[in-house]
């Protein structure tokens, strides 16, 4: 295992700042609380920390909006306390990424608040301006044709992906900005070299003071396309979300997935993309102790030739099905590992079930009777997996997506957005137009960490409103301090599930191969080191298994999980539980 990148044999676990723990008793999580909490996270058994942005933000995509990149946020703490979370989790065998947002900044930034002062300002092209339709907006078939005879109109008619159309007019210009995002988001013009430089120098800021490396932002959205080709989708952003959310047929919701992907498809993957990645991948590789990038996007082209531009890129594909089965998992890595292995420098890995933008896995995968059986499963399947896995925080308890029905309590601004759009524009009834925007807004799934049996599941003091509501199942034993104090618990499952995959260097950098690959109720593969060679078997169906493997192997093979019965184990007669792992060493 020696020759391993600290990253290759990591297990990383996403701290989401506002709501992991909060030092202050201000309802707000902090690096005063994250600090105290290394602890339970050492012994947890992840070693490579992902924190979602940290910087001075207004908040409008909840820090994904940037004021400042060279700087920590108020509520969260200062340069200092963050200084000294880096320091006592390196003291403790961790490592830490940070996410770098380079898509856009906030629109208070600075930069912007100098580009959008004039037309000849310094910043004056640092963002992506364009001037209004210069033709009757009428007869220009780009706009839709949407815009009022007489009045000029935005460049096209593109749309953000969380409020509507992705150009706003500012005066002082007499231009438009393009925005992928909300419009306190606009976009960086990655085609001019100062932005470049500006925002190598912030990477720079992080990478003296000792921070690990980066997970990169939406970096599929940094180029959109130069001619502006307009979409086709004969719908707005509203629309089109209501229009998902009624479909019902197998064909309504096969059109609305197309007109998602019609919609937005020339607003991404623009050309550019593997230069600068490669230009970033130089400013890493300047600093000693292998720094990582790893991307936000499932594309393996942005891994380069597998060692110039990053290091990994998001297996997202594996989590885009309603129900995770042996087929679906073989299939997924069948691909993956293929495009991986083509790269000439062979790309690693990298797996996930869940993050701050989707629902919590376990509501995701649960079926609400074997809950707690799927949960475990899912881990094993990733801690068995090839490549690097990430865990978001408060799966380790099991914690679950808090719809909240509320919209005035609802933080995660695309989705009250998405409610003022129903009830004006769409004349949706109030009450269903909040299940609707609850049910999308990713607030659901960044609710506080549940840390005790106390009010506000002990993640702030009793009296003080945390940000978002805590999910009041803390007190119904999904908390943390019940869970330590079990040992059949989730958590305590994660700890053991965990430390298998340390203490196997074969499930860390062992080949992967599926065997008895025709099997409904279960996936089986193995993985193998020349030195080492470890049977899986994951049994997702609700059955009793007993499973014969002596196809593989005549031998008996050794028990890793379950241990309790560490004795040799005849691949004649596996005996499978419903929901049952089993992890053995081949010998
Ligand atoms: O997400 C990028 C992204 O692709 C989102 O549109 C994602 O699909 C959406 O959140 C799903 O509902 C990143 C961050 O992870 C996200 O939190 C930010 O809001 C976004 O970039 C903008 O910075
Ligand atoms: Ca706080």
């Amino acid at each position: 295992m020696s020759q391993q990148k600290w990253w290759q044999t990591a297990i990383f676990y996403q701290i989401y700042p506002r709501s992991f723990a909060d030092g202050n008793g201000d309802g707000i999580g902090d690096f005063k609380g994250m600090t105290e909490k290394l602890d339970y996270l050492k012994g947890l058994g992840v070693d490579g920390l992902w924190l979602s942005p940290h910087f001075p933000s207004p908040n409008w995509d909840c820090g994904y909006d940037i004021s400042d990149y060279e700087n920590v946020a108020p509520e969260y703490g200062t340069l200092e306390d963050f200084k000294a979370f880096l320091h006592a989790a390196h003291a403790r065998g961790m490592r830490l990424i940070l996410d770098l947002v380079l898509n856009h900044t906030s629109d208070e930034h600075a930069w912007f608040l100098e580009s959008k002062s004039s037309r000849d300002n310094p910043k004056a092209d640092w963002y992506v301006w364009k001037d209004p339709l210069p033709a009757s907006p009428i007869s220009n078939p780009r706009n839709g044709g949407g815009v009022p005879k007489g009045r000029r109109g935005p460049p096209n008619n593109w749309q953000s992906c969380f409020d509507g159309p992705a150009w706003t007019y500012v005066p002082e210009r007499g231009q438009y900005y393009y925005h992928y995002f909300m419009k306190q988001q606009p976009d960086l013009n990655w085609r001019n070299p100062e932005v470049k430089a500006a925002m190598w120098r912030a990477a720079r800021f992080w990478l003296d003071m000792g921070v690990d490396g980066f997970r990169l932002d939406a970096l599929g959205t940094i180029y959109e396309d130069p001619d502006l080709t307009p979409h086709t989708v004969p719908m707005t952003l509203a629309e089109l979300r209501h229009f998902s959310d009624v479909a019902t047929t197998p064909e309504e919701k096969k059109l609305a997935e197309k007109y998602w992907f019609d919609m937005y498809k020339n607003q991404w993957g623009g050309p550019g993309l593997h230069d600068l990645m490669q230009e970033l991948r130089h400013v890493l590789d300047e600093y000693p102790g292998d720094r990582m990038l790893v991307g936000e996007d499932d594309n393996i082209d942005y891994m380069g030739n597998g060692d110039d531009e990053l290091h990994m890129v998001f297996n997202f594909p594996l989590m885009r099905t309603e129900r995770l089965t042996p087929d679906w998992v073989r299939a997924n890595q069948t691909e993956r590992l293929r495009r991986l292995d083509a790269l000439p420098a062979r790309g690693w890995g990298c797996n996930t079930l869940g993050n701050h933008d989707c629902s919590r896995v376990l509501t995701r995968y649960g079926d609400r009777v074997h809950d707690d059986q799927l949960a475990r499963l899912h881990l094993a399947l990733l801690m068995t997996m090839r490549g690097t896995p990430f865990l978001y925080n408060g799966e380790e308890i099991g914690m679950t997506d808090l719809v909240i029905p509320d919209p005035v309590k609802l933080r995660d601004t695309m989705a009250t957005w998405y409610y003022d759009s129903l009830i004006n524009k769409l004349k949706v009834e109030p009450a269903l137009a909040a299940q609707r925007a609850g049910a999308m807004s990713r607030d659901k799934d960044r609710t506080p960490l549940q840390w005790r049996d106390a009010p506000n599941g002990g993640f702030c003091p009793e009296g003080v409103t945390p940000w978002l509501p805590v999910n009041p199942d803390y007190a119904a034993g999904v908390n943390v301090e019940a869970q330590e104090n079990d040992p059949d618990s989730l958590l305590n499952f994660y700890r053991r599930m965990l430390k298998v995959r340390k203490d196997t260097s074969a499930l860390v950098e062992g080949e992967y191969q599926a065997v008895h690959e025709k099997a409904e109720d279960y996936l089986a593969f193995r993985r193998s080191l020349p030195e080492q060679q470890v049977l899986v078997v994951l049994n997702f169906s609700g059955k009793k298994l007993v499973l014969d493997f002596t196809d593989l192997r005549s031998k008996p093979a050794r028990t890793i999980y379950p241990s309790g019965n560490p004795a040799e184990l005849s691949l004649a007669k596996i005996n499978l539980e419903p929901f049952g792992i089993l992890i053995s060493e081949l010998l």
